[in-house]
């Protein structure tokens, strides 16, 4: 395996056997590929503001608004964090993979994101999250009109109609840290991409 000397990450842990599964490593493919805008293969700051700016436009949050502050500090949260870990400006879906390889030993810091996205999805503030805003959600992040009409009940799990904090949590810590394909957090952020060959 290429476990040379390329990368000026610490290694101060005995994490080698932590290495993302093939399954792991095409659920963080799917949203490196949605959030990387200009799709040239590297998230970088303007990545996630550009993310943050189609929220806000679809949400109709006006520049200067509470609103448009709340989901662009969350997106620019998100950068600050991810390129802090990766060490880098521009980082490549292999770093969000290396920083994804720690995310089991810090479930903490992963529901702790959960709630800050949490309160961002739940655009009227009920303690809830709707089809509706699950639908905001996807469609900001995929830059297009998307249907999820049939992902929603999946993720949904105790069939009340809505997301509850707790259901949201529970499916985004399966989704950053877990490895289990039939886990309905695996479709958190819409379908999962199709497995190369079947
Ligand atoms: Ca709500
Ligand atoms: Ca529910």
């Amino acid at each position: 395996m290429a476990r040379g000397g390329q990368c000026g990450v610490r290694d101060t842990r005995d994490s080698m056997d932590a290495m993302a599964t093939d399954f792991q490593r095409s659920k963080i493919v799917t949203v490196f590929d949605a959030m990387d805008a200009d799709r040239d293969g590297l998230l970088r700051a303007a990545d996630f503001t550009a993310l943050a700016s189609r929220w806000t436009t679809l949400r109709g949050a006006a520049p200067g608004s509470r609103e448009h502050r709340r989901l662009t500090e969350v997106m620019t949260g998100w950068w600050a964090e991810l390129s802090a870990a990766a060490a880098s400006d521009a980082v490549t879906a292999d770093d969000v993979l290396r920083v994804v390889d720690l995310l089991p030993g810090m479930v903490n810091a992963v529901a702790e994101t959960a709630e800050a996205m949490f309160t961002a999805i739940d655009a009227d503030g009920d303690g809830r999250i709707s089809p509706a805003e699950y639908r905001q959600l996807i469609e900001a992040w995929n830059g297009r009109p998307t249907d999820t009409s049939e992902i929603f009940p999946r993720l949904d799990a105790n069939g009340d109609g809505h997301l509850s904090r707790t259901e949201f949590t529970e499916l985004w810590i399966e989704f950053w840290a877990g490895d289990d394909p039939s886990h309905p957090g695996t479709w958190i952020f819409g379908a999962p991409a199709a497995p190369a060959a079947t």
